[in-house]
């Protein structure tokens, strides 16, 4: 198996029952193989980033530990996308859920469909937040990285 990783889960919806969708989310990443979840941030309502005319978001982050790699755990959040309704139209258009990979323990990746840590990290100022508030529930234990 591999070593566990801490990954930090972005989870979004601005359509629909947003609240619902970031629920059965969290549901769902619960329940995957080898992961578990180890702290929940708030839920934060904000602007959206993107075309004009769509609806505010609820953004939240789950901090998982999980021994699936990066490319397994991403199509496993595809799946939950597809499964509660996404439909992949224009880039940062309204969705029902939106479940991003924005760091992967210490990885650094550049291929075209998952890069790590997510690029807009340092444009997402409540990203910034739920991280610093899922650091302060889960901290890092001395020896882990
Ligand atoms: N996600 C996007 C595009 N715009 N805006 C907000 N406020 N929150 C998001 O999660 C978000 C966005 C695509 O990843
Ligand atoms: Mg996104
Ligand atoms: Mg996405």
């Amino acid at each position: 198996m591999n070593p566990r990783e801490r990954a930090y889960i972005a989870l979004g919806s601005n359509l629909g029952e947003r609240e619902q969708r970031l629920a059965a989310a969290r549901e769902a990443i619960g329940k995957l193989p080898l992961t578990v979840i180890l702290a929940v941030s708030s839920i934060e309502e904000t602007d959206p980033v993107g075309p004009d005319g769509q609806g505010r978001y609820l953004n939240q982050m789950v901090l998982v530990e999980t021994a699936l790699d990066p490319g397994r755990f991403l199509k496993q959040l595809h799946r939950i996308e597809d499964e509660n309704g996404r439909v992949r139209e224009e880039r940062w258009g309204p969705r029902t859920l939106d479940l991003d990979i924005v760091r992967f323990g210490t990885r650094r990746l550049r291929d075209p469909d998952l890069r790590l840590p997510h690029p807009e990290l340092p444009n997402r100022d409540w990203w910034l937040r739920e991280i610093e508030e899922l650091d302060r529930l889960a901290p890092l234990k001395k020896d882990e990285d």
